[in-house]
């Protein structure tokens, strides 16, 4: 068993108010339910970035600003399936840019899966696929001196607090050296008639991701949430610019869960808060990175102007 994921669930649901780490949503339900939510017609955010990398790709390789004979190491945190990468990639590969690809991702298996994606797709191209933690990882690039452009898409950095965003870019600063870039995608912040739908599909694909949750809690830690007595709640402030997830209890209840031998009870209508989807604009990117060694050069936007591609320079 996961102890790691016993200690975190213990904690978030003696928690008040409770909440769950958002990071349990990726096991292989959760995985291929993210796929699912990124080709829903309301979650818009893949589709922008995915314009961004489809249609300004000259503007992104000057932003880089490399050259076609100097060579540079593309590192992309957190790959995925690499949609969006794949754009960039196959414009590098067609004008003889002399890189290597470096995906970096915790799955083996989301990575085995892009590996050979690529072999096929783009046989040309250097992959050098990296297992394990983003910083570790990092770390033993660092040892070269290369030029490194990093790539941190898909507005990942949404679901960390502000203060924890800017603790990893400071991180990021310091595993790089100076002239290095980073490619960060972001969502930006819009009215809540087009954020919320995103995270409350009408097909329910978003909530049974949320509540993917409660069903790993019963498989993996002997739990016996009922999941007809609880449901998918987002809510979106356009002041804060943050979405945040809500599973609801719809009645009062309690629950077991065996390995961590507690009963937690539940009142009616108590929210277990599971995820936080932050937008920004220019201030708070300024904000994430006052303390850091990175400026903005750059900021490239899809035709609709709801998402962006900052590119920060590490000084
Ligand atoms: C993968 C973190 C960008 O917050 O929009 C999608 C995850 N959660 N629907 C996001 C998610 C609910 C997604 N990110």
């Amino acid at each position: 068993m996961n102890e790691i994921f016993k200690n975190e669930v213990d904690k978030g649901l003696e928690s008040n108010p409770k909440t769950l780490p958002s990071k349990y949503f990726y096991d292989k339900k959760g995985d291929a339910l993210f796929v699912e939510i990124m080709n829903l017609p309301e979650y818009y955010l893949t589709r922008c970035e995915l314009d961004i990398f489809q249609n300004k790709t000259q503007e992104l390789i000057a932003a880089f600003g490399v050259k076609p004979d100097s060579y540079f190491e593309l590192i992309e945190l957190g790959a995925g399936d690499g949609t969006e990468t794949k754009e960039l990639l196959q414009t590098l590969d067609n004008k003889n840019y002399s890189f290597d690809y470096f995906p970096i991702d915790i799955s083996s298996n989301s990575l085995n899966l892009l590996e050979k994606d690529l072999s096929k797709e783009l046989p040309n191209l250097s992959v050098q696929t990296k297992q394990g933690d983003y910083f570790e990882v990092l770390a033993s690039l660092k040892k070269n001196k290369k030029p490194k452009i990093v790539l941190f898409l898909g507005s990942t950095i949404g679901n960390m607090t502000d203060d924890l965003a800017a603790k990893f870019i400071h991180s990021l600063g310091a595993n790089l050296h100076a002239g290095d870039k980073l490619l960060l995608g972001v969502d930006l912040i819009k009215t809540k008639e087009i954020v919320l739908p995103a995270y409350n599909d009408k097909q329910g694909i978003t909530a049974k991701f949320n509540m993917n949750l409660l069903d790993r809690i019963n498989q993996e830690l002997g739990g016996n949430f009922d999941l007809n007595q609880f449901k998918h709640q987002p809510e979106y402030n356009e002041n804060e610019g943050i979405a945040k997830s809500f599973i609801v209890s719809t009645a009062h209840q309690h629950v077991e869960i065996k390995a961590i031998g507690k009963k937690i009870s539940f009142k009616e209508g108590e929210k277990i808060h599971t995820e936080i989807s932050r937008k920004y604009n220019d201030e708070l990117i300024e904000k994430l990175i006052v303390n850091t060694d990175f400026s903005i050069q750059t900021k490239i936007l899809d035709s609709n102007a709801y998402f962006a591609d900052y590119l920060l320079k590490r000084n």
